[in-house]
């Protein structure tokens, strides 16, 4: 019997938690012989609903779940585990700037990094999700030097998929057939989908899709905007594609990547394509194999795309610069 992999998973009382524990618990993330154990944090208001998810996830009778801990205490919610999803964080309300949104954010993440640090297995590996999820990431990674630059990410993979299934809709292709589809930047309004670079049926999408002024215009405004129409539309955020979005990072993560193809998804920067180093950023990236991924090197970027990736790291110099005092 394999050792569980532990889980942790903060907001899991909320609506992404809500798709995402039970996709989790069914072996989602690390295959179907794969036993894995259930951290979930929440702060104190959230304990009693998280009662009704845990009731439920009892009453699913997982075969791979082997344990679920529920706590509002950080060293208890993060002690030995292997990932850490940071998924809940305080949403931008009327009224509230950005930087009011970062600061709130940037004090949970704090903790929430020292807690890992003290807490967690040295190998752990931590994805947020929770917005602005690059700058949040960045102040969780600051704070805990004892786990290497390499284990944190932040997801851009809701963007690479929305992308996708845009590209695939206008090409009338289906969405698999799109590939190497990158965003770069950060996961807000100035992320640059990268259609320059992707392919359809291994073709250049603009070799599929004539229509250039689409490309550059709808297209990219579209994936950029798409959250804002997604709660236009339904009266809320997206919570199951953002899970799923969850579960395809980890496991695109945890898989070497197909020969030829990369998958998008917010690192420390090493300074590749002129991007500042430290910065939490969104690259094309393999895996090399479970732990080992690497920036995709050596693609071209146009002018057009030039302009738009120098609009979204100065986005994310803003940012880091406007926390800096919570950076350890
Ligand atoms: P909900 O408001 O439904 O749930 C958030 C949960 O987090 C709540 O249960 C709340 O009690 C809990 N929480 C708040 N502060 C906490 C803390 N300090 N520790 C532990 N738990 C805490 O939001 P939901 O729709 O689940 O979204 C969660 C986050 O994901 C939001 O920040 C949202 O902006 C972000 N998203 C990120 C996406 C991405 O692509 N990176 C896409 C979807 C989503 O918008």
């Amino acid at each position: 019997m394999k050792k569980p992999i532990r889980v942790a998973v903060t907001g899991a009382a909320g609506q992404i938690g809500y798709s995402l524990l039970f996709r989790i618990a069914n072996g989602d993330l690390f295959g179907p012989d794969q036993p894995v154990a259930l951290n979930l944090i929440e702060i104190e208001p959230g304990l009693e609903p998280l009662k009704g998810v845990v009731m439920e996830l009892e009453d699913c009778a997982f075969p791979l779940l082997k344990d679920i801990v529920q706590t509002s205490d950080l060293d208890v919610g993060f002690k030995d585990v292997d990932w850490a999803l940071l998924v809940g964080s305080v949403p931008r309300k009327a009224g509230m700037e950005r930087k009011d949104l970062l600061d709130i954010n940037g004090k949970i993440f704090t903790g929430q990094g020292q807690a890992i640090d003290r807490n967690a297995s040295p190998n752990c590996r931590t994805l947020v999700v929770g917005n602005p999820c690059n700058t949040n990431c960045l102040i969780a990674m600051s704070q805990a030097k004892r786990i290497p630059k390499e284990n944190w990410f932040a997801m851009t993979r809701l963007d690479e998929n929305r992308a996708k299934s845009q590209l695939a809709d206008k090409a009338g292709v289906h969405n698999s057939d799109v590939t190497n589809l990158a965003i770069w930047g950060n996961h807000s309004a100035t992320q640059y989908p990268d259609f320059t670079n992707a392919k359809i049926n291994g073709a250049a999408v603009t070799d599929k899709i004539a229509d250039q002024e689409w490309l550059q215009g709808e297209f990219i405004s579209t994936v950029q905007q798409r959250g804002a129409a997604i709660i236009k539309a339904r009266g809320a955020s997206s919570a199951a594609s953002a899970a799923n979005a969850a579960i395809d990072t980890v496991r695109s993560l945890v898989t070497p990547t197909a020969e030829g193809d990369w998958h998008s998804v917010g690192v420390c920067s090493d300074g590749s394509y002129g991007i500042p180093e430290g910065l939490i950023y969104s690259f094309p990236i393999r895996t090399v194999e479970d732990g080992k991924w690497e920036v995709v090197q050596g693609l071209e970027i146009d002018a057009f795309s030039k302009g738009k990736i120098d609009a979204t790291t100065a986005e994310l110099e803003e940012e880091r610069d406007a926390v800096s005092g919570l950076l350890g």
